[in-house]
């Protein structure tokens, strides 16, 4: 900033300020104000999904936020549209869950020319310049990969034989399904018993997951798959489905692995139909509500805040199954 232009910004406060100072009663209301967060959602394509949505709308609840919530539908349109209307209408902070990573250096750099900072939750983002947005809260994806990997080659322990794995991806670019089919294979390489005979996305629902399971089962019969990897238990569920009504038995004749740790998943657990869930936690309301104030009171945050997990198997579904919180 030159000289010149710091001056006149220092006056234009000063007057300002001596506006306000007139009533303190107005700078008092100004400072109890709401806290306006434009909120760019996915959408509503999974059990982890909805738990989320819940979880943000009561953390960023009235009277301290002014939420105004967007549900993006998987589109990333969508979200580009939505972020440029918090823009244009000035909210405080905008927080947003990438459908993608990529695609998003203009809209960001847009919200960063308004100065409104950008708090990512959920997902990431691919930007060469990472001062585009604040911090990014949410699972360490890579990990949850290399989890599902790990209880596989453990409960592949007593067996020498091929194992046959089938991958139902999550949403295409996006951060949970480059990260988690990262994370999976760096650990299953290790061993070469394993291979990934099949790979294809279910775009995170169960439509789909049933969709895709039923044209692996198809590609390589019924004796060709030994094992479903799947990005997220709700396509683990819809896979069920597609793998009983091919008359096999989900659990025994094909062992499921899939991640979030979801009600649903727990259930399938306990009915013996999946193996195991590796947990990511959807209840990032309050933290989010925690890093908001933080930003919005200019007090500094960490670039990463990642959220702890753990693993679950069949085994322990009936005891965790009330503990549950989505
Ligand atoms: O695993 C899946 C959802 O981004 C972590 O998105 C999230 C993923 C979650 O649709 O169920």
């Amino acid at each position: 900033m030159n000289k010149g232009f710091k001056l006149a910004a220092a006056v234009l406060c000063a007057t300002v300020l001596g506006a306000c100072g007139k009533g303190g009663a107005d700078g008092q209301a100004a400072k109890n104000e709401a806290i306006t967060v434009g909120f760019s959602q996915v959408g509503a394509e999974s059990e982890w999904r909805t738990a989320n949505t819940r979880s943000v709308k009561e953390a960023l609840a009235a009277p301290e936020f002014n939420l105004k919530f967007s549900d993006a539908q998987q589109k990333q349109e969508n979200q580009i549209k939505a972020l440029r209307s918090f823009i244009a209408q000035g909210v405080d902070v905008i927080a947003f869950s990438p459908v993608v990573e990529s695609g998003w250096e203009t809209v960001l750099r847009e919200a960063k020319a308004a100065n409104i900072p950008v708090v990512l939750t959920d997902r990431g983002v691919d930007v060469s310049d990472d001062s585009l947005f604040v911090t990014l809260i949410g699972s360490d994806f890579v990990e949850e990969g290399r989890r599902a990997a790990r209880w596989l080659i453990d409960d592949s322990k007593d067996s020498t034989g091929p194992v046959r794995i089938v991958e139902l991806q999550g949403t295409v670019g996006s951060a949970p399904a480059i990260d988690r089919m990262a994370g999976f294979k760096e650990v299953i390489g290790q061993d070469p018993r394993f291979s990934i005979v099949r790979s294809q996305s279910g775009d995170f629902t169960r439509a789909k997951g049933k969709e895709v399971m039923e044209a692996f089962l198809k590609a390589e019969g019924r004796d060709g798959i030994d094992v479903l990897f799947a990005h997220n238990d709700d396509m683990a569920i819809g896979a069920i489905q597609a793998i009983e009504e091919a008359g096999l038995k989900p659990g025994e004749d094909i062992r499921i692995v899939s991640i979030d740790g979801v009600r649903g998943a727990f259930e399938a657990m306990k009915a013996g139909k999946l193996n195991a869930t590796v947990e990511c936690n959807p209840l990032l309301g309050q933290q989010l509500a925690q890093i908001i104030r933080d930003v919005h009171a200019g007090r500094p945050v960490p670039k990463r805040v990642v959220v702890e997990e753990g693993v679950f198997t069949r085994e322990q579904a009936a005891t965790e199954l009330p503990n549950r919180k989505y």
